[in-house]
């Protein structure tokens, strides 16, 4: 067994900040720890926490923490921090920490970046995932800001999705635009203190009429996380979700069609890694102006047909 993972059995909380370090770094060997990550998964519960730029998650969240640990559970939070060189600090001058669990055994969080891997962040966002599964947490939620198509990516991995959103913010419209309606398990109205919550809701309802006929019983949370209000209705409706998922074959049919692309996506990024090393080792430039699928394909067929001359020798 890897050893970061032996010495994750022993409690040893280095060791899993060191091994989500791997993924995120996409180390050469995090394979072999990753396979023994996934033999020593345990049972955790998958939240994902989505919204805005400010809707509010991170408060929800530390109010989710304190209420989660009320019932005697462990819980570990991966907050995705797309953060680009353009919109850096400049939205989250306002933003809450969630730094008053600190110093709780039974509470890790670990905000995640990442370079390197295909995948990107989903990828590495779900290998962290696993990790603290393993380490025994007995809920994971992951933050994201919900806006692109890899925060789409990241929300597969979770059993239930919660969609924060706040009253008078055209949040609705952006974001049934962009897909994220129909992977939300739940709708939470934050900052439900604000003008303009029944407003929302009515909207809320009428969409999620439009989008699918079972979503219908997609429930509707409102909270107000200064207050720390509705957050006990939210947890029971994400407890109800769950059930849901394992009473039901859907939860095992998630997964299961998840690992299928996960699978896919592990050969391509072998692929990928195989043709970048023979692409750099003979010196094959790629041109920025030319055209880049013919670019692509001659690589592709001169590693290909390396690969069989190297076979048939
Ligand atoms: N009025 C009101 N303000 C809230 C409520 N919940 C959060 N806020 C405020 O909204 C701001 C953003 O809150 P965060 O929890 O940082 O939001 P976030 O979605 O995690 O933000 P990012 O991670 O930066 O995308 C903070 O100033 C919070 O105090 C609420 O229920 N009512
Ligand atoms: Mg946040």
């Amino acid at each position: 067994m890897h050893h970061l993972v032996e010495q994750m059995k022993q409690k040893d909380i280095r060791a899993l900040a060191r091994a989500i370090t791997m993924v995120e770094n996409d180390h050469p060997d995090k394979l072999d720890m990753l396979s023994d990550v996934f033999a020593s998964q345990k049972n955790a519960r998958y939240i994902g926490i989505t919204g805005s730029p400010g809707a509010g998650k991170s408060s929800l969240v530390n109010r989710l923490i304190s209420h989660i640990r009320n019932e005697d559970k462990t819980v570990a939070v991966i907050a995705v921090d797309p953060t680009s060189p353009f919109s850096g600090g400049a939205l989250l001058g306002d933003r809450v920490r969630m730094n008053e669990h600190f110093t709780d055994n039974g509470v890790y969080i670990r905000s995640m970046a990442t370079r390197g891997s295909l995948g990107g962040l989903a990828c590495a966002t779900k290998d962290a995932v696993r990790i603290c599964d393993a380490y025994g947490f007995d809920v994971v939620i992951v933050e994201t800001v919900g806006v692109g198509q890899s925060e789409l990516d990241i929300m597969k991995i979770v059993d239930t999705t919660a969609l924060v959103l706040t009253p008078n913010s055209g949040d609705v419209l952006q974001i049934f635009k962009a897909g994220i309606m129909e992977i939300a398990d739940l709708f939470v109205i934050n900052k439900a203190d604000l003008d303009g919550v029944g407003k929302l809701k009515g909207l809320l309802k009428e969409l999620v009429m439009m989008t699918s006929k079972e979503a219908q019983k997609t429930p509707i949370v409102k909270t107000i996380t200064t207050e720390n209000k509705g957050i006990d209705t939210l947890w029971e409706k994400i407890n109800e979700h769950y059930d849901y998922l394992y009473r039901t074959e859907e939860g095992r049919k998630r997964r299961k069609q998840q690992q299928e692309l996960e699978v896919y996506e592990l050969i391509r990024e072998e692929i990928w890694r195989e043709v970048k090393t023979y692409a750099e080792n003979e010196r094959l430039t790629i041109k920025a102006d030319d055209d880049p699928y013919k670019q692509a394909q001659a690589i592709y067929q001169q590693w290909k047909q390396e690969r069989g001359r190297l076979n048939d020798a």
